[in-house]
């Protein structure tokens, strides 16, 4: 049988693969504007937590507008229609035309692509980038417990670690091709690479650092007030960023523990050596590492 079928994840996991190649000159020849700020993660990484960071600090009065509209519109998934189930580019691209096009500059897009896969423009005219990973046992986790929250995930977190493990994650997206791809490219002056860990670790040395890749001036108090709109009790009770628009949710919430370290509770002593052998050949000839538990 179809291996989504074995693992019980849902087409979707793949349409991504089934309909790029007909959509990647489009992407590729997107139009990218040098004050564009791509916010790029590999799913479930602290993506929504730097997506309400970024477009506040990048508007006077920030915290106040977010106010007034969702998160998903301020800061709208540049690939959406490509990951689903679209029925014709046309339909593609009235998505960016509207959804993107017509946002106000300084335009911030979030993105879980590939660099490789990311629009010429973005190098060609130095938009930045800011990228974050997070521990892969911890994003598996995330993944999982999305992937019941959205499309009623049958399986067991036993199983869908296979699919992690496997890169059969939404997009065909294999963990270490996508992280690595940003890490060994984190010298290049419009790039930077942070970790979920860190932000969790000391949030304001976060802000200051991206403040000042994006050049932005922030006063000490600004730089607090953000960190209170952005901590997790201040995201989960906010309507406008705890929603996911158009997709229905099942028993839960989009933020869920927001904790590092969330798989020590849930991994068996086998499932940590199958992450341990992972991690150990994901990470051979590279300097990165990864941050466990706090
Ligand atoms: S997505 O769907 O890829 O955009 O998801 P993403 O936002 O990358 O990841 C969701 C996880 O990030 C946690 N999160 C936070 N943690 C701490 N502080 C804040 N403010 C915050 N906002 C989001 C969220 O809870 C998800 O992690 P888990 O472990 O599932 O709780």
């Amino acid at each position: 049988p179809p291996f989504h079928r074995c693992y019980h994840i849902k087409p979707f996991n793949v349409v991504f693969s089934k309909n790029y190649p007909r959509h990647h000159q489009f992407i590729q020849d997107f139009e990218v504007f040098k004050d564009d700020v791509f916010v790029s993660t590999f799913p479930k990484s602290g993506t929504r937590w730097l997506q309400e960071l970024i477009w506040c600090m990048r508007h006077k009065n920030g915290i106040e507008k977010a106010k007034s509209k969702d998160l998903d519109e301020r800061v709208p998934h540049f690939e959406l229609p490509f990951v689903m189930d679209s029925k014709s580019i046309e339909e593609d691209k009235s998505y960016l035309l509207n959804g993107i096009n017509n946002l106000s500059r300084p335009r911030t897009l979030k993105t879980h692509l590939p660099f490789p896969m990311l629009p010429k423009g973005v190098q060609e005219k130095g938009a930045k980038i800011v990228y974050c990973y997070r521990n892969p046992r911890d994003t598996m986790l995330s993944l999982f417990n999305f992937m019941k929250l959205i499309q009623n995930y049958t399986g067991t977190m036993e199983l869908y670690s296979d699919v992690f493990l496997k890169g059969l994650t939404p997009y065909y997206l294999p963990y270490f091709s996508q992280v690595l791809g940003y890490w060994n490219r984190r010298s290049q002056e419009n790039l930077l690479v942070l970790c979920y860990e860190e932000m969790q670790k000391d949030l304001p040395s976060v802000v200051r650092k991206i403040a000042s890749f994006l050049d932005i001036e922030m006063t000490d108090e600004e730089v607090l007030k953000l960190c209170h709109h952005t901590s997790f009790d201040q995201m989960k009770k906010n309507p406008h960023v705890n929603v996911l628009k158009g997709l229905k949710m099942y028993d839960g919430q989009y933020l869920n523990k927001g904790k590092v370290g969330q798989w020590k509770d849930h991994f068996s002593e086998e499932l940590i050596q199958k992450f341990e052998l992972f991690e150990r050949e994901g990470l051979k000839g590279t300097d990165l590492e990864f941050v466990f538990e706090l």
